[in-house]
């Protein structure tokens, strides 16, 4: 039987889905990005991004035995991607499809079972997001792309629009040279984030990050962000969309991963009355589940404040009565602003 080698490999990762893949060597990551990160903060109140941080930048401590990262990645840009949403509340494009965490999960484990055939003793370490994995690191070094000042993965042809996982492996392979960085003089990114968001290039304060807040945070949302949520009601994608690669990309996008249209725009209505069992109905098996029912409701609530409909106010005086906390501030902050709004009105 053939030994595994990098080509086998990275043909192996194409045919299971991936659109990208490229081979880096397991050695430790350089941890000055993740301790700046650290030190300062900015991974707000995600704990774990603290307490993973020996395994996430040394592979070995998650394989004992490593010897090669496989970076891969999966593009989300669809044709009409760009269109206007409906009106409602605006999902950050990577969500706006089948939860990615299951798209990638099934590639990984047909990637792996292909390894498996021809080296059937080789050990791996698959990760999509959830494990303590350096992704965006190990894209760059793999050579797929560069981490843009945006602090997104870069690549040349699909842009940042690319969800990443990797598959650490027991085996030498043959390593790509790593991406050189490609953003040069331009700034646009750190212009255009609402919240400056960006206070080193390539390194995002959670604690500012409007993705953050309407995705990771449980809980309230205080009122100084919720200000400047604009139209999102899940993610962001400000940084991105300004992003000249962003701008000339391919659109290249998994089948399973293209924007179902109920889930471009979040009906705010719907939402100011979801039921939980109408969440679970709805929402599982989507990358929105990630807010959680209270999240979601939380956002919507959010959203309607910069919407400024008053007719919304009887649904947002339901929440009032919410046995989330999130919840109840979210619609607090609403009505304030409806009301503030109305009397600003002329009569
Ligand atoms: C925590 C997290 C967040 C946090 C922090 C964001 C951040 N940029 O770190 C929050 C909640 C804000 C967030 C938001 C988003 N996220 Co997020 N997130 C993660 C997660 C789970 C960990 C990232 C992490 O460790 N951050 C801490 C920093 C310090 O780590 P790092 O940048 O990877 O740092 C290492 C490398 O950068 C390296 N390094 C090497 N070369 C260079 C060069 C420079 C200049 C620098 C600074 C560093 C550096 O050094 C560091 C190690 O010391 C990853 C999944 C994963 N397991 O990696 C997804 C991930 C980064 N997120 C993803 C996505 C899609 C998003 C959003 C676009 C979602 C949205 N539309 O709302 C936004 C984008 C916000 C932004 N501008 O970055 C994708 C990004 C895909 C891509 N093309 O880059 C990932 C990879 C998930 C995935 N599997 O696809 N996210
Ligand atoms: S995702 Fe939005 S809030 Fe976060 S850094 Fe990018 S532009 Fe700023
Ligand atoms: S907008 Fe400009 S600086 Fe920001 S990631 Fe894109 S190329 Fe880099």
């Amino acid at each position: 039987m053939a030994a595994l080698d990098a080509a086998f490999v990275k043909r192996a990762a194409l045919e299971c889905g991936f659109h990208k893949a490229g081979v880096a060597r397991a050695g430790p990551l350089d941890p000055g990005p993740l301790d700046r990160f650290l030190s300062r903060g900015y991974q707000a109140d995600m704990a774990w991004l603290r307490t993973q941080r020996d395994v996430r930048l040394d592979p070995t401590k998650l394989l004992p035995g490593a010897r090669s990262v496989v970076a891969l990645a999966v593009g989300y840009a669809a044709p009409g991607l760009a269109a206007p949403e409906r009106g409602g509340g605006r999902v950050a494009r990577y969500a706006r499809g089948r939860d990615y965490h299951a798209v990638l999960k099934k590639k990984l484990k047909a990637l792996r079972a292909r390894i498996a055939e021809r080296d059937p003793e080789a050990r791996s370490f698959a990760g999509a997001d959830l494990g303590p994995i350096m992704e965006k690191a190990w894209a760059a070094r793999a050579g797929i792309g560069w981490i843009g000042k945006n602090g997104c993965l870069l690549t040349a042809d699909l842009g940042s629009w690319v969800l990443l996982a990797a598959l650490i492996l027991d085996r030498e392979l043959e390593p790509d040279e790593p991406h050189p960085e490609r953003c040069g003089s331009c700034a646009a990114c750190l212009e255009a984030c609402p919240t400056a968001a960006i206070p080193e290039p390539g390194l995002v304060d959670a604690r500012r990050c409007l993705s953050y807040w309407t995705i990771e945070r449980r809980g309230d949302v205080p009122e100084d962000v919720a200000a400047r949520l604009g139209p999102w009601a899940f993610g962001c994608d400000d940084c991105q969309t300004v992003c000249p690669w962003n701008l000339a990309a391919r659109e290249r996008c998994d089948p399973e991963l293209r924007a179902r249209p109920e889930q471009a725009a979040l009906d705010l209505d719907a939402l100011l009355r979801l039921t939980e069992d109408e969440y679970r109905a709805r929402f599982y098996g989507t990358a929105l589940a990630r807010a959680r029912y209270e999240g979601l409701v939380r956002n919507a609530a959010l959203a309607a404040a910069q919407a400024g409909d008053p007719r919304r106010a009887p649904l947002l005086r339901a929440l009032l009565d919410s046995p989330f906390e999130g919840v109840r501030a979210a619609a607090r902050f609403a009505l304030g602003r409806l009301e503030g709004a109305g009397r600003d009105e002329p009569h």
